[in-house]
């Protein structure tokens, strides 16, 4: 059984990553955190002020342990709002674990997983969202990813969502007031004003869910399918991009079998390539396997990169064929998508092998976005794919536009969306007050379970036991 987040008890944890290191910090934090350490260090940690390090030796018993840097805080005045004092010793796992035993006998308990951060969110230090920012930013890898945790845990996102609360607590409050003179037959004032803001809440709350698998994308790598007929040389092209000899090449037909996956990060964004086995009809089992994985990864890919052979693109049959296969590709594209319930990608279609025939003049087939030419063999118009790839996704970051990544906020906000949109049905078919106000509050508790304004039981050690401990 967890012990209640704030049980009054003073925890300890290293914050540190576990191993040796120039410096490790064990961190201490509740109302006895500056008497446990400054037992510790035998009274010296008297006078120390809060905010200013300090010097200090600590003592295992009558044995000098370590030589440590002491940082005291007072609360609310910390990170967990609470008194803190992080102990920075040496990183030697002898000491920490010396350190941590004496702090134990002290009377300190170590720290759940996240407890340090669930107890600034308990103190109001951090809502909710801002809070799993912070498991976010430690997490993020790589400069996208990066750039969406601060967003997060600067309070944009949770302050756009503590205005749609603010505005919908206020029509409760006129719904309650309805309810009170029930019998005699008032309604809640103006209720085309209220149809008109929640109109437009619905449509602030579809463009945050719309941006979900931009920004969900953005935090785990953009997904590109290449895909073609065999040989077209969409293993080539995954290699050069990578510009490692990663996916066997070969002139025979059907090389490649199952889809291949690599990532690689360009100019801060975060792509996954995803190689595939080529389409063709086949009697080979393992090969239609192959294909029909292709596809998958295809439905849920955020581009396609659809290959052709300039060779076949050199008369007016040959342009005729391709604009078939490029308009079928995108129709079936567009039901694969369909079926795991996405967006379908954009389709781009990379003429390669340029250097060995002329590329068509402005052709663009029906379903495809855009054509590029290319020559992956010789690494020529690899820019131009490289920068269409990145481009929205820079400006998304660019815009500071608010990006939902989080799967618990998109669900929330879905939950909201449909509670939303059933008093707003009610409202039409002329239900009364208090039916409409069930909807309505689902709404506002939906809405409150992102920043934690609202927080089931269930929830939180469900958040915060995916952090690790320390944090
Ligand atoms: N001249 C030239 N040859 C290329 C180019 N790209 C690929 N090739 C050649 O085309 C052949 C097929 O290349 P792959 O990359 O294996 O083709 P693939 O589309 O992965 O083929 P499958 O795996 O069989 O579906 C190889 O001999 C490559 O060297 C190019 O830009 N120019
Ligand atoms: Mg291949």
């Amino acid at each position: 059984m967890p012990a209640h987040p704030l049980d009054g008890t003073t925890i300890c944890a290293l914050s540190t990553p576990p191993g040796r290191g120039g410096v490790a910090v064990v961190r201490v934090s509740g109302p006895e955190a500056w008497t446990m350490v400054n037992g510790l260090c035998q009274g010296r940690l008297d006078g120390a002020s809060p905010g200013k390090a300090a010097l200090r030796q600590l003592f295992d018993g009558d044995q000098a342990l370590d030589e440590a840097l002491l940082l005291p805080f007072r609360g609310p005045r910390s990170f967990t709002g609470e008194d803190v004092v992080e102990c920075h010793i040496h990183g030697s796992p002898y000491v920490v674990q010396r350190l941590m035993e004496c702090l134990v006998d002290a009377g300190c308990r170590p720290a759940l997983p996240g407890e340090f951060t669930q107890r600034a969110f308990l103190h109001g230090k951090r809502d909710l969202a801002q809070a799993e920012a912070i498991g976010d930013l430690i997490d993020a890898e790589h400069a996208g990813a990066h750039r969406l945790a601060l967003q997060q845990l600067g309070g944009g996102f949770s302050r756009e969502i503590q205005g749609f609360r603010d505005a919908l607590i206020e029509y409760a409050a006129l719904m309650e007031l309805e309810l009170d003179f029930g019998e005699e037959d008032v309604e809640f004032a103006d209720r085309d004003g209220y149809r008109k803001h929640v109109n437009e809440l619905l449509g602030r709350i579809d463009e945050l869910l719309h941006g979900f698998s931009t920004g969900r994308a953005i935090a785990e790598g953009v997904p590109v399918a290449i895909l073609g007929a065999p040989n077209r040389g969409k293993s080539t092209l995954l290699n050069a991009l990578l510009r490692e000899d990663r996916a066997i090449v070969s002139d025979t037909p059907g090389t490649t079998r199952d889809t291949l996956e690599e990532v690689l990060t360009l100019e801060g964004i975060r792509f996954r390539f995803i190689d595939t086995a080529g389409l063709r009809e086949t009697e080979d089992n393992i090969e239609a396997e192959g294909i029909r994985r292709a596809w998958a990864k295809a439905a849920s890919a955020r581009f396609v990169l659809y290959l052709l052979d300039a060779r076949d693109l050199q008369d007016e049959t040959g342009l005729q064929q391709a604009e078939q296969e490029v308009t079928a590709a995108a129709d079936q594209l567009t039901a694969a998508a369909q079926e795991v319930g996405e967006p379908a990608g954009t389709l781009l279609v990379l003429v390669n092998k340029t250097d060995l025939a002329p590329a068509p003049a402005n052709w663009c087939p029906e379903g495809a976005e855009e054509v590029l030419h290319i020559s992956a063999e010789e690494r020529q118009g690899l820019e131009h794919v490289e920068q269409r790839l990145g481009r929205d996704y820079r400006s998304a970051l660019a815009e500071d536009r608010i990006l939902v990544t989080n799967l618990r906020h998109r669900e929330a906000l879905q939950r909201t969306r449909e509670a939303l949109q059933r008093a707003l049905d009610g409202l039409e078919a002329g239900l009364s007050g208090d039916l409409l106000a069930v909807d309505h509050k689902e709404a506002l508790d939906q809405l409150g379970r992102i920043t934690g304004a609202i927080t089931p039981d269930d929830l939180l050690g469900h958040i915060f036991g995916n952090f690790c401990i320390g944090k």
